[in-house]
């Protein structure tokens, strides 16, 4: 009988062993990265990237993976020190290939590991280092895998699911700058007993961002999502901060969800706020129109007080705006403005217009004198031949 499970056991080792691997992909853990921020500061950061010479940014490349394929990722650490890891959130892994340090396994600088996996549910996931995973996230360690219907047909949400023309991914995630600093990343860090690593008691985050970007740097035309007139998009609202976030829509594009973390919601929920708490993925069906633009707000909230502590925005563009033109010596002041009057130097040969952030317009107009003091206070944005600036009206 013990022969017999035995010999079951090296058959089942040995086949394991032969699994064809229908995806791989090399990622490289590196924490001698650095990140420009929208007010020029410049912070250390730690990250994933795809090859050795590319600069470390953060989030890491996201990576997109065909539902029911056996998965490999090659992890390389060449990290000057602290051990990282791969943690596979949302995805049902083994726990051997989890991430989790005590669990798993942690790969050293200078080595490298494997992390194997059957593609689940298709869906939006997260993959950060679970090393000290505060400050390693914190620290820019995250990205996001996507898994895609395995009927060959990538603009679907699922097999037997809702088409949709493009899908776009928006990652939030908050850097305080106090948490960069040598004393908090320096550390070589102890896999087994994480304690002696220095956390910072308090978070405060001076940068709220999407997709690594903040404030001007996603105003900027060179930062816009594109999107097609009458499309129906499937947006990935994902997390990976300690915030919690809302995405709001535009009424107009009539946002209806359809999936949380990786999974079908039983009811699509229609709403044009959806709520994203740290970790949490959820996918939007969004319809454009023939409007330039769509702007997205994102609220950060502070999940002890719930005090929102800052607003972003991200702007779709449609192909009928112009991008020919860029014109980004366009400057308004004060801005933020208390009374909602701003000025301009720049003289306007056409019209700008003004949209509030729920994407109505507000005003068009080509005087220098910006008057959004009939209006209630609030973010809007200011689009002139293809440049486009967000004005807060206090
Ligand atoms: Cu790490």
């Amino acid at each position: 009988m013990i022969k017999l499970t035995l010999s079951v056991l090296l058959v089942l080792i040995s086949l394991d062993c032969l699994t064809q691997i229908d995806y791989s992909k090399l990622i490289i853990g590196r924490n001698t990265g650095t990140k420009t921020l929208h007010d020029g500061n410049v912070t250390k950061i730690f990250g994933f990237t795809e090859t050795l010479n590319e600069v470390t940014d953060t989030p890491g490349p996201t990576i997109r993976v065909t539902e029911g394929d056996t998965i490999q990722i090659e992890f390389w650490n060449v990290s000057q020190g602290a051990p990282h890891t791969i943690h596979l959130h949302g995805l049902d892994v083994n726990q051997e290939n989890d991430g989790v340090p005590h669990l798993s396994f942690v790969v050293n600088h200078m080595d490298h590991g494997y992390y194997k996996f059957k593609a689940p549910h298709p869906g939006t996931y997260i993959y950060h280092c679970h090393v000290v995973s505060t400050i390693h996230v914190q620290a820019g360690m995250y990205g996001v895998i996507i898994v895609e219907p395995s009927n060959g047909q990538n603009n679907t949400t699922w097999v037997g699911g809702e088409s949709f023309d493009r899908d776009i991914l928006l990652t939030a995630s908050e850097i305080d700058t106090n948490w960069h600093t040598d004393a908090v990343l320096d550390h070589e860090h102890d896999p087994v007993n994480p304690i002696p690593v220095f956390v910072p008691e308090n978070y405060t985050p001076q940068y709220f961002l999407v997709n690594g970007l903040s404030e001007t740097q996603l105003a900027d035309p060179l930062n816009h999502s594109t999107v097609g007139v009458n499309e129906d998009v499937f947006m990935r609202l994902v997390n990976i901060g300690y915030y919690g976030v809302r995405y709001i829509f535009p009424n107009s594009v009539n946002a209806r969800t359809i999936s949380s973390d990786g999974r079908p919601l039983p009811q699509a929920y229609i709403n044009d706020t959806i709520e994203v708490l740290p970790g949490e993925r959820y996918g939007t069906l969004i319809q454009t129109g023939t409007a330039d633009f769509y702007d997205v707000e994102i609220e950060y909230f502070n999940m002890n007080t719930q005090l929102i502590e800052s607003s972003q925005a991200v702007t779709l563009r449609t192909s009928l705006a112009s991008i020919n033109n860029l014109e980004l010596n366009l400057t308004v002041y004060p801005n933020p403005s208390e009374d909602g009057v701003f000025y301009t130097e720049k003289a306007f040969t056409e019209n700008y217009t003004i949209y509030a952030i729920d994407g109505g317009l507000v005003l068009k107009s080509s005087e220098q004198r910006i008057d959004l003091s009939k209006h209630k206070p609030g973010i809007y944005t200011m689009h002139y031949q293809g440049s486009v600036i967000k004005l807060c009206a206090q």
